[in-house]
């Protein structure tokens, strides 16, 4: 099949999972055709059947905002022209399946009939989505869509309470190629991050608010009083910066490495012990389970779809959403002897391999041969 992909090429759960989706389908024989206004991040390597097609948006300063959705969909229909793209798969509902739509509609004039997925992740649903500003138009672009998906059951059930959908919601999980995660410890660079008695907790989001990124910091401090430990904090957002205010009150900034964005988590997470991630909201949790592939137990609140990932007792411990002190207990009693620990990495391994894109990739193809042979009909 020629598939269109269109995502948010940003550090992020969505565009990660658009990127891998659009990679392993290239190598299972498929064209693949990104469409977005970056070089999705971990697309490192284009080649005879990964292409990647930039959306440009003129600055024009009539323009308040710069209209990216019509850029978008303009782009759509040239690209499903000049590729002879077969269906369009589009991740996040926000903009991206209103413009889908537009670009069906303009095709349609010209004979040609463009069918889209969508799949839902999360916070185009949970937070910006359900706003009022911009409800009708996300129920709308759901209702349309040839074929949606959504990552967890929980956030399936999220969207079928918060707006009207006519359509079928199928769930197709977040998944992981194991095989970039199976690092040999020996490969890890351990000894640079923290001294043998330390324990590596780690952090990756985008520092969003929802990621309750002060929180992190003071499971951390609870921890390290008890138990020798490094925190390492990956990725760039907006609370990024009260956190570093909140290190320096108490007195951790020697014990906290905050690294900006990284292309190079398999690396980070290779040398952690635990993961952390006690989000308010959270569709599935693709870092939890990135932490898992690598042997990293995970501690996390029992929001939204992780519980569907992070397994309670087994690969980590889930508490309500900030229970610190709860969160901070959990992760001591994994992290505070070593067979304990040990045998909390072998069953975050474990978990993860229900996830392995080998399982889930396939779904999607389904989907697409469905959705195909339902517009032939
Ligand atoms: O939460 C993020 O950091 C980014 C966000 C996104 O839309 O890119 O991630 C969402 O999609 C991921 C992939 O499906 C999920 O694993 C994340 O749980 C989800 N984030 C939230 O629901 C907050």
């Amino acid at each position: 099949m020629r598939i269109g992909i269109v995502c948010y090429p940003t550090f992020g759960g969505s565009g990660v999972v658009a990127t891998e989706l659009g990679l392993e389908l290239s190598k299972r024989g498929h064209n693949i055709h990104f469409i977005t206004y970056n070089q999705p991040v971990r697309l490192e390597l284009l080649g005879n059947n990964v292409h990647y097609h930039e959306v440009n948006v003129p600055e024009y300063p009539l323009f308040h905002y710069q209209p990216y959705e019509l850029a978008l969909s303009s782009k759509l229909v040239d690209m499903v022209k000049l590729h002879e793209i077969d269906i369009l798969h589009v991740h996040y509902a926000i903009p991206h399946a209103y413009a889908a739509y537009m670009a069906q509609k303009m095709l349609q004039e010209d004979g040609i009939y463009i069918p889209f997925v969508t799949t839902l992740h999360g916070t185009d649903i949970t937070l910006v989505g359900s706003h009022p500003f911009y409800k009708p138009a996300v129920t709308f672009s759901i209702n349309k869509s040839n074929a949606v998906t959504a990552v967890s059951k929980s956030l399936r059930e999220d969207t079928l309470r918060l707006f009207d959908i006519k359509n079928d919601i199928k769930v197709v999980t977040n998944f992981i190629d194991l095989n970039k995660f199976n690092h040999d410890f020996t490969d890890c660079q351990r000894a640079m991050m923290a001294t043998e008695d330390e324990k590596i907790i780690t952090h990756i989001s985008n520092f969003r608010p929802v990621k309750r990124i002060l929180d992190i910091i003071k499971i951390f401090y609870n921890v390290q009083k008890s138990i020798p430990a490094k925190l390492m904090m990956v990725g760039e957002g907006p609370e990024r910066e009260p956190a570093e205010r909140l290190c320096r009150k108490l007195g951790i900034t020697d014990k906290v490495v905050f690294f900006g964005n990284s292309n190079e988590i398999d690396r980070i997470l290779c040398f952690s012990d635990l993961f952390l991630l006690p989000s308010e909201a959270e569709s599935f949790g693709l870092s939890a389970l990135e932490a898992m592939a690598s042997g990293v137990p995970v501690i996390s609140s029992n929001t939204g779809g992780i519980p569907e990932v992070n397994e309670q007792g087994f690969s980590g411990f889930l508490s309500d959403v900030g229970d610190i002190d709860e969160m901070s207990m959990n992760a001591i009693k994994i992290l505070k002897d070593e067979n304990t620990l040990q045998q909390f990495k072998k069953n975050a391994k474990a978990q993860a391999q229900k996830f392995a894109i080998a399982n889930i990739v396939p779904q999607y193809e389904a989907i697409y041969e469905e959705t195909l042979r339902n517009c032939k009909l």
